[in-house]
């Protein structure tokens, strides 16, 4: 082992959250470092490289809001920011406050075990450092751990297989090729229009149809980029107060489907289908709470579905039978009509599962499809999936992965009791991935600082969630989430992508209740904190 690094602050992951985090560290005056696995800052976007990668959130909002200067000299192109513009934006933002100096790259944190007594978090990486922090901050990231299925003979393939999260950094040529896509997700949907352009032969592997809106992308608008410059602040401020919003700038009606005659729901529908991206699921204001409603709004998604898609056969294939906004939205540019391709060719792995990869390429239940190149966009082990493979251990040897074995609990997102100074970035049991994340990352940054803070100045050693205001929350989160139609269907949210994980609503929905409450506990002395 070489000689313990000791800090005030460790940090895992240089992403959008690590790296404010260090900022704010700083700003503190404490002696911080960051531990991160990849070669550079960047996170999300540092791995997910794949053909069509894009945010789904407006540029104007997918931005850092902390530096006045950094927010209103930096200019975006288009109205959703590309994997490479966003990665740019970060490393500017790395240079701008010179945060790689604080970083470990290429180094992965394996274990982190408290020290009850020299209240010390001992945190080991696969180099053989040993470092010690008084305060461990885990910004590890929500969708950040692949998820690859375990497929029979998927080491046989004699092409190469690429996972969507980790796609190779000098792209790949698809030109000429018969590919394969698994997996039909924001990824999936995003990069198939993509690769369908270049490949000769497109295989298109779908275990669940996807309510996809149209994006809409186009250059930004300089007259709307002035006006919110003018005033970024504010519409920063606006922007965090829509309820579940955050997503998007344009206010959601404030009428249910069902106030409306047919007549007037579908101008509704067609106004904001005409809109994209997310303003769409803003039609009405209880798409995620009423069954009619959202409906209605299905319905209309499945003409539109209908209408694009040319083969009646692939058309219902591509129809969901689940509620819509159910599993997480997916925006597309073109992903419907890329079926109309003579190129383009789905398969229905409802009816005809995957039995096996084979050296020629992959075979269901029915047929051998014969593939040169194999994409994974089969997701991640989200909320939990980075967390859980370090090797946590609190009070007692406690261990995270026991804590957890029914699935994740803690207080506000923040906190599991047992780990003294341990706080999770967008942890679930916060909005986290149901808000914009830029918004949800710098509410919890700034909320983990200043209780740090508070914590310097009245030279307290420790801060631990209670079990009662643990046990509190987790029936909160679960009850407000029993309310919506998110817990309708099977998705990510609930852990349903990967097997054998426990089944729990994870993120909380509903952002301003959540920021009122994190101000409550602050206001009344850190409820549901002990400080030691
Ligand atoms: O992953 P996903 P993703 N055999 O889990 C299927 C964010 N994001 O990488 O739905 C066959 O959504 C799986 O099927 P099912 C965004 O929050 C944002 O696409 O589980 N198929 C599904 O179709 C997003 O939600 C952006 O039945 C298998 C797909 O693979 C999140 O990241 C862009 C399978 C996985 O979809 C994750 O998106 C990209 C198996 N064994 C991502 N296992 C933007 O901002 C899984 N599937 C635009």
């Amino acid at each position: 082992m070489k000689s313990a690094n000791e800090f005030d602050v460790i940090i895992v992951g240089a992403g959008i959250a690590g790296m404010y985090m260090l900022y704010r560290m700083r700003e503190l005056g404490l002696s911080v470092h960051v531990i991160e696995m990849a070669s550079d800052i960047g996170g999300t976007w540092y791995w997910n490289r794949y053909p069509g990668a894009r945010c789904d959130t407006d540029t104007m909002e997918y931005s850092y809001s902390f530096d006045e200067d950094l927010q209103q000299e930096w200019e975006w192109p288009e109205r959703y920011p590309t994997q490479p513009e966003i990665l740019e934006y970060l490393q500017h933002v790395a240079e701008r406050f010179d945060l790689r100096k604080d970083i470990s790259f290429n180094t992965r944190v394996e274990t982190a075990i408290f020290d009850e007594a020299t209240s010390c978090w001992r945190v080991s990486t696969d180099d053989g450092t040993a470092h010690s922090a008084r305060f461990l901050i885990m910004a590890t990231g929500c969708i950040s751990e692949p998820n690859i299925p375990a497929i029979d003979g998927m080491q046989t393939f004699n092409g190469p297989i690429y996972h969507t999260a980790r796609f190779p950094h000098d792209g790949v040529d698809f030109s000429g090729k018969r590919v394969g896509v698994i997996g039909t997700g924001s990824s999936g949907v995003q990069a198939i229009p993509v690769i369908a352009e270049q490949a000769a032969q497109l295989t298109v592997f779908q275990r669940s149809p996807q309510w996809s809106i149209p994006a809409r992308n186009r250059s930004v608008d300089p007259d709307l980029v002035a006006e919110i410059k003018a005033d970024y602040a504010g519409f920063r401020a606006r922007n965090r107060l829509q309820s579940g919003a955050q997503l998007s700038h344009i206010p959601a009606n404030d009428f249910s489907a069902m106030e409306l005659s047919e007549e007037e729901r579908q101008r509704v529908l067609e106004e904001r289908w005409q809109l994209g991206g997310f303003p769409f699921f803003g039609a009405f204001n209880d798409i995620t709470v009423s069954l009619e409603s959202n409906k209605a709004t299905a319905d209309f998604v499945r003409d539109k579905i209908h209408a694009i898609v040319e083969d009646l056969t692939v058309a219902e294939m591509l129809t969901p039978d689940y509620t819509i906004h159910c599993k997480r939205p997916v925006l597309d540019s073109g992903y419907f009509e890329i079926y109309n391709r003579s190129n383009v060719h789905l398969v229905d792995l409802r009816a005809t599962p995957i039995v096996a990869i084979t050296p020629n390429g992959i075979r269901t239940s029915e047929t051998d499809y014969d593939l040169d190149i194999i994409v994974l966009a089969t997701g991640f082990d989200n909320m939990t999936g980075a967390l859980l493979r370090i090797d946590i251990r609190g009070r007692a040897g406690l261990s995270l992965r026991d804590s957890w074995a029914n699935g994740p609990v803690n207080y506000l997102g923040l906190q599991v009791a047992g780990f003294p100074n341990l706080f999770t970035i967008t942890g679930p049991g916060s909005p986290s991935v149901l808000t914009n994340m830029m918004v949800a990352i710098e509410q919890h940054v700034e909320w983990v600082t200043e209780c740090i803070g508070y914590m310097v100045d009245h030279e307290h050693d420790c801060i631990e969630a209670t079990e009662e205001a643990q046990e509190a929350w987790v029936a909160h989160v679960n009850e407000v989430a029993d309310q919506t139609l998110w817990v309708s269907c099977h998705n990510w949210y609930q852990g349903d992508n990967i097997p054998g994980k426990p089944r729990v609503f994870m993120p909380l929905p509903g952002f301003p209740p959540y920021v009122e409450k994190c101000a409550e506990v602050v206001a009344n002395g850190y409820e549901g904190f002990v400080l030691s």
